[in-house]
């Protein structure tokens, strides 16, 4: 029992590691975990998997997201940018710049923190649904919008993945070697199983899975200018698909990273049994189950990598950044082989 809520959402995991937890499945990275990542590293050779932060480019996949802009600091009502020191003092010869940045946090390759997605649910038993997130966070009181805008996530901001530290053993799943880009496949549970039994893949618990779709070769080929075909192509997981969200939660894994948009399909119709939600699989995932969702990695080289070597696991280290009270961030993954 606790102050935020007396019943918890049938096959969530709130409390489980304590009433108070923001991490959700992170706990079950720990030391052991790191080794097993470790273990993984064979030849020292890493992969960045982030994407250039301005890419996909334009706003072809989300309407609201816009790439970093970058402004020089001011310094004596000037731009301190290719800042002549002379100004102050000639006898200085030093050139300096700082600059700003308005980042959009889920524009580009970023990792959604539990306070990204809740839902309305009667945590009280009073048949009021309350807004709230993981473990019970409740919108408005744990994670705020203040008059003058000011955004917080006081419980679940990204900061506490980033103290926890992301690191373990990431295992890749190749999902364009079987489906290429077109027509879109709506990947479910069989689907996936079929290909990890083929390609010889485990999961275990505490391992972060790596989907690879091929829709990061797509924003690279694009350069900066996608167009609409960006939406219908690659794979995506059915967030519809029961078995997919119950071996989700059965399997243990610690986190789901993918370079496609958001993992599982956006932007269809609502079916009848929609439950509630629009997108069951951040559902499960950040509400229920605090599982952390990686978008728009860049995963391309790394998973040709893994092929040609007959392998699916490294080690994989990946904060976001340290951003108090974010609901989400960019990151540059690193994998290492
Ligand atoms: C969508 O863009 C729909 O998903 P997310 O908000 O997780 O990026």
């Amino acid at each position: 029992m606790n102050d935020r809520w007396k019943f918890r959402p049938i096959g969530s995991n709130w409390g489980d590691w304590g009433e108070n937890d923001q991490l959700g499945r992170l706990n079950l990275i720990g030391p052991e975990q790191v080794l097993k990542g470790i273990a993984e590293v064979k030849t020292g050779k890493t992969f960045c998997l982030s994407l250039p932060l301005h890419l996909p480019g334009g706003n072809v996949l989300s309407p609201v997201r816009f790439p970093p802009r970058l402004r020089p600091v001011v310094r004596n009502d000037a731009p301190y940018f290719n800042y002549e020191w002379r100004r102050v003092n000639p006898d200085l010869l030093d050139i300096a710049s700082d600059d700003s940045v308005l980042l959009f946090n889920q524009y580009s390759t970023q990792w959604d923190s539990l306070a990204h997605r809740g839902a309305l649910f009667d945590a009280a038993g009073d048949g009021e649904p309350e807004p709230l997130y993981y473990n019970g966070y409740r919108a408005g009181e744990d994670v705020t919008l203040e008059e003058d805008q000011t955004t917080a996530a006081k419980a679940l901001g990204v900061e506490n993945m980033a103290a926890h530290g992301v690191q373990g053993r990431g295992v890749l799943v190749d999902l364009f070697s079987h489906f290429g880009e077109t027509p879109r496949k709506e990947v479910g549970y069989d689907d996936l199983m079929r290909v990890m039994e083929k390609d010889g893949i485990e999961i275990e618990s505490g391992d972060m899975l790596c989907l690879w779709t091929g829709l990061d070769r797509m924003i690279l080929r694009m350069n900066g200018n996608p167009d609409d075909s960006l939406k219908q192509a690659c794979t995506v997981l059915d967030g519809r698909d029961k078995r997919l969200l119950d071996w989700i939660t059965d399997s243990g894994l610690a986190a789901i990273a993918s370079d496609n948009l958001a993992v599982e399909a956006v932007g269809k119709p609502l079916p009848a049994d929609h439950g509630g939600t629009s997108l069951p699989l951040h559902e499960r995932c950040l509400f229920h189950l605090g599982v952390h969702l990686g978008e728009l990695w860049l995963l391309a080289d790394l998973a040709a990598w893994l092929r040609e070597h007959g392998r699916s696991r490294f080690l994989l280290t990946a904060p976001p950044l340290r951003l108090t009270g974010a609901a989400g961030s960019p990151v540059t993954p690193i994998a290492t082989v």
